[in-house]
């Protein structure tokens, strides 16, 4: 066997491992939880895809709107020549899209993702634009940054965080991660996030919880992946998603709900659990923010200024900050 497929193998043996022991601690936690990362294998990516493009869920729609309207004025007052990076860019449509309005070359555009097919998408989709090289870095975000900071030359870096992926981590770590973005720059970069924006709770509501019932299927294939790389035991009719706003935590929560008592096992975690009557495992939180809140956590995570653009029916911000 090629000794770089033998790599991928490992590779793929430490991730099932690692996989197997979260579900192992999370499951048994009180509130029973699912780490949201795990939503994102093959068919989870489909599906979120499909959810970007249900009406009720806006955010990719209303960001890309804000990226196509603004692209020019979002990367004129940096220094060149420009590197643009993305931190997890899936299929890299947002940042081809930013590149093809802004019709400028790049010293290089710089793709970080932890899915290696996304990578290779999002290459294919970039690379069709000749706007600069295009450096691929299957990394985690923080092993992206470390990566960004190393292959650093002259001018300007901008990292783009978008999607609202700051909103799935709690406050504590989303601050983490904007001091380790922060940390990675230098005085000239910048920093494009998109996030979204506390908005009537109906429509979150329908966000979260689609009458075509994609986002259910989103979030009980969480199920399926680990009745099928883990040897669970998961009904999956036998669990209901639900969708709650927390206006305490400003969050949408996404649980799976357990109708009746039922045992579950899980051979790779060496679990066995006895769900009863009306027990949840809460597998996302999806915090939406204040315009003003955003632009405090950059100034707390050390960033300098900050210039917001808004989309105000949908409600999602992107905030440039210069480091
Ligand atoms: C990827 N992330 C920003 C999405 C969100 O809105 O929290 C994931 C998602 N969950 C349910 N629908 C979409």
């Amino acid at each position: 066997m090629p000794a770089e497929l033998r790599g991928a193998e490992l590779r793929a043996a430490d991730l099932r491992r690692a996989f197997a022991d979260d579900v192992r601690d999370y499951l048994q936690r009180r509130p029973r939880q699912l780490p949201s990362k795990y939503f994102y294998d093959a068919l989870g990516s489909s599906l979120f895809e499909a959810i970007c493009l249900l009406p009720w869920y806006r955010i990719t729609r209303a960001e890309s709107a804000l990226l196509e309207r603004h692209a020019r004025e979002m990367l004129e007052p940096l220094k060149r020549p420009l590197t643009l990076a993305e931190l997890g860019c899936g299929s890299g449509d947002k940042l081809a899209l930013l590149a093809t309005r802004a019709s400028e070359r790049f010293q290089s555009i710089q793709l970080v993702d932890i899915s290696p097919a996304a990578l290779y998408a999002a290459r294919r989709r970039v690379e069709t634009l000749r706007a600069g090289p295009v450096v691929l870095h299957p990394a985690t975000y923080e092993q992206g940054l470390t990566e960004l900071a190393r292959v650093r030359r002259e001018g300007a870096m901008l990292v783009l965080f978008l999607g609202s992926n700051l909103g799935n981590f709690d406050p504590g770590p989303a601050r983490e991660m904007l001091t380790r973005i922060r940390a990675a720059l230098q005085p000239g970069d910048a920093l494009l996030l998109g996030t979204d924006l506390v908005k009537p709770e109906r429509e979150l509501l329908l966000a979260y919880d689609d009458p075509l019932q994609v986002t259910a299927a989103f979030n009980r294939n969480l199920l399926r992946r680990i009745n099928d790389e883990l040897g669970g035991t998961f009904d999956l009719d036998g669990f209901a998603h639900r969708a709650v706003w927390n206006a305490t935590e400003s969050r949408i929560e996404m649980h799976l709900a357990s109708p009746r008592a039922q045992q579950v096992q899980v051979a790779a975690a060496g679990l066995v659990i006895d769900f009863a009557a009306g027990d949840t495992i809460w597998t996302e939180s999806s915090h939406k923010y204040e315009a003003t809140h955003v632009v405090a956590e950059g100034h707390a995570a050390g960033f300098g200024s900050a210039d917001q653009w808004i989309d105000t029916g949908a409600r999602f911000a992107l905030t440039r900050f210069s480091a």
